[in-house]
């Protein structure tokens, strides 16, 4: 993405898109990572022929919890490993021996999945990889790595790992001791709007550029990034990043740690300006474009468009699924684990795709309107307002059932709130934009289309729907 701002103006599109494409071999599932890092140098160069090849800075920001392993010398030790591969299956229970869950969270404040950065380094404690690392780089922080040659560590993807006290946003010696990891591997800590460096004579080579040109430290968790180019006003408002996950919850000046939050799995990662993003990972877009992917490879594509508007005029909330169970979280039949997931609850499976599509959405929404609610209970933060943000907020019927859903008007946009927020980020760093999150919130407002869905309806029928899958129970 190639962002211009200052001046009260901003304005930013799309130079260059490549897919993302795990591959699994030898029963493992990676990411191809130097295919990702030949998309950004093409990036780079796409930016670079729009801007007779100067670039004020660079920012990086990626999904969370996953890392690579260098070696002494540097040289990246294999392929980073897919946080939806299967091998930390039985990790939680292992690090629980040594520290119970009570006190983890205690310690963290981070929700409990499965993937977190501390349950993949037990699943790789006795790989011998691990014994040959030196470092250990974040995703973001690993491109950073390559396109400048120094090493930190971001803060607010640093939270994902599990190993961070979120009251002193520095490493929790206890919790990585008791979970046998060596904070030795992570390089020093550093902050969104930190510089990170400048990139390297052999990039500048590669991409057309013309140095120097700094690359600054973002929100780079893409989820923190994208919280930041919520367009709020104030703080009564909740937010759902929706791409392939829906991170639903509130922005808090401190974290929540108490009992009840952890029970109710929510989540205190740290967020730009030393916010925190108090929310709860919700499986998001992601069952609908595996079961797209599903279709597809058994020789029925759809396409999203007529799809989506069968699946609004669909019976509305004929099965609902728990879009918070982590069961659907490996890849794979997803149509066939909906259905089986409807039959468990005793409801109805769905006859068609339209059907399927609609299950998922109405089970998302109502995932929403549990994370919103339990969200404001728990934090006491009064909401007045739904923003969705991400790709899901080019879905309309998302957001409005939503809206619907929460009994709370939804606005929504910008989809690509995590390039914005990334972009508000360096240019607060560069003293474009002064005056802190507020501030750039302000300029998303003032620059960004964004829709509005006004609730309606019954919110009792959600209650009905949610009673659904408890079986009665809270
Ligand atoms: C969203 C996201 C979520 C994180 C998941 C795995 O892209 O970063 O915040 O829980 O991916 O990293």
């Amino acid at each position: 993405m190639l962002a211009s701002v200052g001046d009260g103006a901003l304005s930013m599109r799309e130079v260059h898109r490549f897919p993302n494409e795990p591959v699994r071999v030898g029963g493992t599932l990676y990411w191809d990572i130097l295919a990702l890092y030949r998309g950004v140098l093409a990036g780079l160069r796409a930016a670079g022929r729009e801007t007779g090849g100067r670039l004020a800075g660079v920012g990086i920001d990626s999904w969370a919890v996953d890392y690579g392993l260098l070696d002494a010398s540097g040289a990246l030790l294999g392929n980073p490993v897919h946080y939806r591969d299967g091998r930390t299956e039985g990790m939680a229970e292992r690090v629980a021996r040594r520290l119970p869950p009570a006190e983890l969270y205690a310690a963290t404040g981070i929700q409990h999945l499965p993937f977190n950065t501390v349950y993949q380094l037990a699943a790789e404690r006795d790989v011998p990889r691990l014994a040959a690392a030196r470092r250990l780089l974040l995703i973001p922080d690993l491109i950073a790595y390559w396109l400048t040659g120094e090493a930190g560590t971001e803060l607010t993807n640093a939270s994902t790992t599990q190993l961070i006290d979120p009251r002193t946003g520095d490493w929790s010696p206890r919790v990585a001791e008791a979970a046998g990891v060596d904070l030795g591997l992570f390089a020093p800590l550093r902050r969104p709007g930190d510089p990170a460096g400048t990139l390297l004579p052999e990039v500048l080579a590669e991409t057309g550029l013309t140095g120097p040109v700094p690359v600054t430290a973002v929100g780079s968790h893409d989820t923190a990034s994208a919280v930041a180019g919520v367009p709020a006003e104030g703080d009564r408002f909740a937010y759902i990043a929706t791409g392939t996950w829906s991170l639903a919850g509130v922005e808090l000046p401190a974290p929540v740690l108490g009992e009840d939050s952890r029970r109710a799995n929510f989540t205190n990662e740290l967020g730009v300006d030393g916010t925190v993003r108090y929310l709860r990972n919700i499986m998001g877009l992601w069952l609908l474009q595996e079961c797209l992917r599903h279709w597809a490879a058994a020789g029925t594509p759809y396409e999203l468009g007529p799809l989506l508007a069968e699946a609004a005029r669909a019976p509305a909330l004929r099965s609902v699924v728990d879009a918070g169970d982590p069961e659907f979280i490996a890849p794979g039949g997803m149509p066939d684990r909906i259905a089986a997931a409807c039959r468990r609850t005793g409801q109805p499976e769905p006859r068609d795709a339209a059907e399927t599509v609609r299950c998922v959405l109405d089970s998302l929404a109502l995932a929403h309107r549990a994370a919103v609610a339990d969200a404001r209970r728990l934090s006491g933060r009064a909401v007045d307002v739904v923003h969705i943000v991400g790709g899901g907020a080019h879905n309309e019927l998302l957001c409005q059932l939503t809206a619907d859903a929460c009994g709370l008007p939804v606005v929504a946009g910008p989809a690509e709130a995590a390039a914005l927020g990334n972009v508000m980020v360096q240019a607060g760093a560069a003293g474009a934009v002064p005056g802190g999150l507020a501030h750039a919130r302000g300029l998303l407002r003032a620059t960004q289309p964004l829709r509005h869905h006004e609730p309606s309806g019954d919110t009792a029928v959600w209650e009905r729907a949610a009673a659904r899958l408890t079986g009665g129970r809270d």
